[in-house]
C-alpha cells in the first residue's frame, strides 16, 4: 500500500535505508556495488556515515529513491547510531556467509533495532542479508538464516557484493516491498542482469534522522561516491 496521499509524492518516493552489521561484513562494498556496479579489493574504512541515493523505476512507472545509509565503523551502543537509524523505513542486517560470529551478531544489531523502535507504530521493513556467498566454504548454513529469518519477521536475502550477484534483486525487491508494487518472478530476474537505476544525489554531511515514509525528492545530478 502506498504510504503517500498526493499523486505527486506518489510519484517520487523516497526511502532512507540502513546498511547495519558487524565491520568488513561487505556493507560497503554491497553499497559500492549497487550504487556503482562496482567492486575495489581494498577500501578504507568508512569514516563517520556515508549515504547516498539511488532512483529507480518500478514496474507501473513507480519512481522510488533509495537512501542508502552505511553507518561505517559504527557499532552497537555508538552514540550516534540511534539518531542515523532514526525514521528510516528499511534496515539490512548484513553478516559474512563465511564468518559464524557476524552471524551470531545480528542477534544484537537486531535487537539493538528493535529497541530504537520500540513503541513506534511505524516498524522498519528489516531483512536479513548473508553476503559473500561467492566464497567456500559457506560457514553459515541457508537453513539456519531462514529459520532466523522466519522466526524474526526479517527478509531473506543471499548476495555477493563481489560477483554482483542477487544485489539488484534484493534493492529492488526491498523497494517494491516498501511501496506495495508486486514484482513478477521475471521482473526480479531481470535486474539480475540489468541496472536500471542512475544515483540523484549524494549528500556528504547527512543530517541524522529523517523520516519513515516517502519523502519529497530532491533530485539533481552527482556521483555516487564512497567517502
Ligand atoms: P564493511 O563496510 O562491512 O566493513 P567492506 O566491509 O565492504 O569494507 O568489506 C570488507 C572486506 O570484505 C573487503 O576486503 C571486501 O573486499 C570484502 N568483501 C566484501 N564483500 C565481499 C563479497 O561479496 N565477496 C568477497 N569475496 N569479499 C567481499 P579487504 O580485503 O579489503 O578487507
Ligand atoms: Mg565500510
Amino acid at each position: 500500500m502506498m504510504d503517500s496521499d498526493s499523486d505527486d509524492e506518489v510519484e517520487h518516493l523516497q526511502y532512507k535505508v540502513i546498511v547495519m552489521g558487524d565491520g568488513a561484513v561487505g556493507k560497503t562494498s554491497l553499497i559500492n556495488r549497487y550504487c556503482q556496479d562496482g567492486f575495489a579489493q581494498s577500501y578504507k574504512q568508512t569514516i563517520g556515515v556515508d549515504f547516498f541515493n539511488k532512483k529507480i523505476v518500478l514496474p507501473g512507472q513507480v519512481n522510488v529513491t533509495l537512501q542508502i545509509w552505511d553507518i561505517g565503523g559504527q557499532q552497537i551502543g555508538g552514540k550516534m547510531l540511534g539518531k542515523y537509524i532514526f525514521g528510516c523505513a528499511a534496515v539490512l542486517l548484513v553478516y559474512d556467509t563465511t564468518n559464524p560470529d557476524s552471524f551470531k551478531n545480528v542477534d544484537d544489531w537486531l535487537t539493538f533495532v528493535r529497541e530504537e523502535f520500540r513503541n513506534n507504530p511505524k516498524q522498519p521493513h528489516i531483512s536479513l542479508v548473508g553476503n559473500k556467498i561467492d566464497l567456500a566454504p559457506r560457514q553459515v548454513k541457508p537453513e539456519k538464516h531462514n529459520a532466523y529469518s522466519t522466526d524474526h519477521h526479517l527478509v531473506p536475502h543471499f548476495v555477493s557484493a563481489k560477483s554482483g550477484e542477487k544485489v539488484n534483486a534484493m534493492f529492488t525487491k526491498i523497494a517494491a516491498e516498501l511501496t506495495g508494487v508486486q514484482l513478477t518472478k521475471a521482473e526480479v530476474e531481470g535486474e539480475e542482469s540489468k541496472v536500471t537505476a542512475s544515483i540523484v544525489q549524494h549528500q556528504a554531511a547527512p543530517t541524522p534522522g529523517g523520516s519513515v515514509g516517502p519523502q519529497p525528492e530532491k533530485e539533481s545530478g552527482g556521483d555516487c561516491n564512497v567517502m
